[in-house]
């Protein structure tokens, strides 16, 4: 068994002035690791619920940019939604997290911060393996 770390919902400072608005993220700062990795979710269709996995090393920092997602979080000792609808809220996702994002807006713009370059070795996809690997 894995040890578990609880994912944390932040709230990071808009910046702005009368030009517009302005938000940022640092590693080691407002992230708890260092990004390795960045890519983003866009035009995903209304019905469609994707991630369906944990992993066994990647951290992630997920920032809805444009538009508005829920993320159902399951960490085998709580489920949750949180509601991804403003630049200035961050979703730190621990590789104990299960996770599934679903009803997202036509605009929606969800970034991604990783804390480890793409491996689909790291990926835990099946449930039972996701409780064998992370349960009591
Ligand atoms: C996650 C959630 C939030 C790559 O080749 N490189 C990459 O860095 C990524 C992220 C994906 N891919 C390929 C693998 C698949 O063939 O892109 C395709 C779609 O990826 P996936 O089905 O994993 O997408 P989601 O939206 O289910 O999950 C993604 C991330 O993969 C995952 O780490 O936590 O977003």
């Amino acid at each position: 068994m894995i040890q578990s770390k609880e994912s944390m919902l932040l709230q990071i400072k808009e910046l702005g002035d009368d030009r517009g608005l302005l938000a940022v993220v640092e590693s080691h700062n407002s992230i708890p690791f260092d990004i390795k990795r960045v890519f983003y979710i866009y035009d995903t269709l209304p019905d469609v619920r994707r991630g369906f996995h944990a992993h066994y090393k990647t951290r992630q920092a997920l920032i809805c940019v444009k538009g508005a997602c829920k993320i159902l979080l399951d960490n085998i000792n709580r489920k949750t939604v949180v509601s991804l609808d403003s630049p200035t809220k961050v979703l730190v996702l621990e590789p104990n997290d299960w996770h599934e994002m679903y009803d997202f807006t036509s605009d929606c713009v969800l970034l991604v911060l990783a804390s480890h370059l793409y491996d689909s070795e790291d990926y835990i996809r099946d449930y039972d393996k996701f409780l064998e690997v992370y349960g009591e």
